[in-house]
């Protein structure tokens, strides 16, 4: 049976899957599903994920969200792409900005995100717009430095830490904000964007 994933390409969420899937070459259907799609709340949806968010996968039967548990899940059947370093503390490197680009790096892109784009019946005013970017800014100066002195996220290798920081990266680099100067990340951009399998990555609007 086909790999199903159920999420609208436009969720940096479900890019991650997408993205990975181009990796491993895995064949796949989409369901699109959220922001102007709605379907969330449909009982069917809701009894494969309770909490009614995207991305949602089905592998034979196998159903499994929260995005970063799907990349592992993914790349675990895979053990030749080397996009999960076999060595304990690499692993744990790449497990540690994993989990950071989920509760620090991704929540602060998705409050500056959600001020621009989707600002709800109040709009926000332009000193809160910059404290948000300043707040994001101050993630992505982390990452800068972590750059600053390693190739790729988790270390020397390409990993699944790039690819959930690489999609924080490419979703910031189009929003019409002021950025410090990150010479680190646009170096590392400008290399894990030409990845082939990310080709369809940079065709996706930005909502
Ligand atoms: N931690 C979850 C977060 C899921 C999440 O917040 N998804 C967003 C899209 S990125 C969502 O479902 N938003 C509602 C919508 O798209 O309508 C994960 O990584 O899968």
């Amino acid at each position: 049976m086909t790999l199903r994933i159920w999420g609208r390409e436009t969720s940096t969420n479900v890019q991650k899957v997408l993205w990975l899937c181009a990796e491993l070459g895995l064949s796949y259907e989409r369901i699109d599903l959220g922001g102007p799609f709605g379907g969330l709340d449909d009982p069917a949806y809701r009894a494969k994920n309770p909490n009614g968010l995207i991305p949602t996968i089905e592998d034979n039967g196998f159903i499994l969200w929260e995005s970063h548990a799907i990349l592992r899940y993914l790349a675990a059947d895979h053990p030749q792409s080397g996009l999960m370093p076999d060595d304990r503390h690499a692993r744990a490197i790449m497990d540690q900005w994993l989990d950071w680009q989920m509760v620090a790096l991704g929540l602060a892109l998705r409050d500056l995100f959600m001020k621009l784009h989707r600002p709800g019946a109040v709009a926000p005013t332009v000193e809160e717009i910059a404290a948000a970017a300043d707040y994001a800014a101050s993630k992505f100066l982390i990452v800068e430095g972590r750059l600053a002195q390693s190739p790729y996220v988790a270390g020397d290798a390409f990993s699944l830490a790039d690819i959930a920081v690489g999609i924080s990266v490419h979703r910031w680099l189009k929003l019409a904000v002021d950025r410090p100067v990150v010479p680190a990340i646009l170096a590392w951009y400008d290399r894990v964007s030409r990845r082939d399998a990310f080709g369809k990555i940079a065709t996706i609007p930005l909502k």
